[in-house]
């Protein structure tokens, strides 16, 4: 006797639904099933920090061989996650120098500069201070460096894993601001990290009111030691560069501090040669997750064709999915809570007839702007910005059913 129930059955929604998703992406090694020891059923309670059960195996990605040794990033394994938050193992790294070991005890944030009242605070001072949580997409500005290479073997982890998004807990930087009082003038902030790069970016002081966080917190537990322990500033819906981790420093001015991160890296060659900078914001992307290169579609019948939208701007509004390579468009349902400045899930039922489909999706965020189609952002940008790269993507469906990197 069939299990699945007849309605179902008839649609074909289980059969397709079995012959995909949960297999291992092609070229990934063999899963080593560790030997599973707890006794069925007995009343044990599980000792110190849970861990996923031994049949997952969700791993970052290392992206690049790191040029030198700490400086390096790794992909979240987008292409296996549910919903919008970003487990905290698998959050994506991006660290200049290597991630730095410090004790709470002993971290200072030193605020000086144009201000009334220079402090020297202490972790533990900062977590008297009145608090809150927010859920923010995090992505490097670096993330799917699709402006001139594309590799055909490249997952949705190696395309758009320098992407996480997180429940946030700290301290509004406008809290600490009002707290040492800002002198005339002041307009931008220097952030520094406690970290062997001493990663420092200017931050404008209109952004520092708009929601910036002195964050210890992800998810509920302190942040991680790669995610900045024991204090980072969380700057939501701008690129990842100028949430500074370790944060040991914050200095005001009247203008940017001009840092190397601000002037030779980060900032964005157009075509007439001169450069773009403090290019800020994320502007609205969206990525189908699955089905996805590396996945394999066994047999024609239902899908279910599920993604991620996000905007540094504010909401995201609409995502359109076409599996014809553009040609015809159909709205995806946006799953709720669809908040400002954080990924969104969007679905959409699919019927794949065993034939060729480009799949690909455009999100349009709540100023009206859309996601624009790689032409458009070549014709305005050249090809020789490193970063902001927010194209239209897509993945192809062969006949077969395997599943690629279209370039
Ligand atoms: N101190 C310090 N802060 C840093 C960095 C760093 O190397 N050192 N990397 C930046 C970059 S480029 C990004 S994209 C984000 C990555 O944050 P994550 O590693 O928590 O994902 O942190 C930013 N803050
Ligand atoms: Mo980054």
């Amino acid at each position: 006797m069939s299990a699945i129930p007849p309605r179902l059955a008839r649609r074909g929604f289980l059969a397709g639904a079995l012959g995909w998703g949960g297999g291992a992406l092609a070229g990934e090694a063999p899963l080593q099933v560790p030997v599973w020891t707890r006794e069925q059923g007995a009343p044990v309670a599980t000792p110190g920090y849970g861990q996923p059960s031994p049949f997952e195996r969700l791993a970052r990605k290392p992206r690049t061989p790191p040029p030198f040794p700490g400086a390096a990033s790794s992909g979240t394994p987008l292409q296996h996650l549910h919903g919008i938050v970003t487990p905290n193992g698998l959050h994506f790294e991006r660290h200049h120098a290597g991630v730095p070991g410090i004790d709470p005890d002993q971290h200072r944030l030193v605020v000086h500069g144009l201000v009334e009242r220079p402090l020297i605070l202490t972790m533990n001072d900062i977590v008297r201070l009145p608090a809150l949580s927010r859920l923010h997409f995090l992505e490097c500005s670096g993330n799917t460096p699709a402006w001139q290479r594309a590799n055909p073997n490249w997952t949705v982890q190696d395309t758009h894993g320098l992407l996480s998004c997180a429940e946030w807990t700290g301290v509004p930087l406008a809290t600490l601001l009002d707290e040492v009082g800002l002198r005339p003038g002041a307009a931008w902030i220097l952030a520094e990290g406690a970290d062997g790069a001493a990663m420092s970016r200017s931050i404008p002081l209109a952004a520092a009111l708009d929601g910036a966080i002195l964050a210890y917190a992800q998810n509920g537990e302190r942040l991680r030691p790669e995610q900045g322990y024991p204090l980072r500033l969380f700057l939501p819906g701008l690129e990842g560069n100028l949430s500074i981790k370790w944060l040991r420093r914050l200095k005001v001015g009247d203008q940017p501090f001009q840092t190397r991160e601000e002037t030779s890296k980060y900032t964005d060659l157009m075509p007439d040669g001169t450069a773009r900078q403090f290019s800020l914001v994320m502007e609205a992307k969206s990525v189908i997750t699955s089905p996805s290169a590396g996945h394999h579609l066994r047999e024609p019948g239902f899908y279910e064709i599920a993604g991620l939208a996000w905007s540094g701007r504010g909401r995201i509004t609409a995502v359109d999915v076409s599996a014809d390579g553009g040609a015809t468009w159909r709205p995806a349902v946006l799953q709720e809570p669809v908040l400002p400045r954080c990924l969104v899930r969007f679905r959409l039922p699919w019927e794949w007839d065993g034939g060729p489909a480009l799949l690909q999706s455009r999100a349009t965020d709540e100023t009206g702007y859309r996601q624009p189609p790689r032409n458009s952002l070549v014709e305005a940008r050249g090809v020789n910005s490193l970063y902001h790269y927010n194209g239209i993507y897509g993945w192809q469906v062969a006949a077969g059913g395997s599943v690629r990197h279209v370039a």
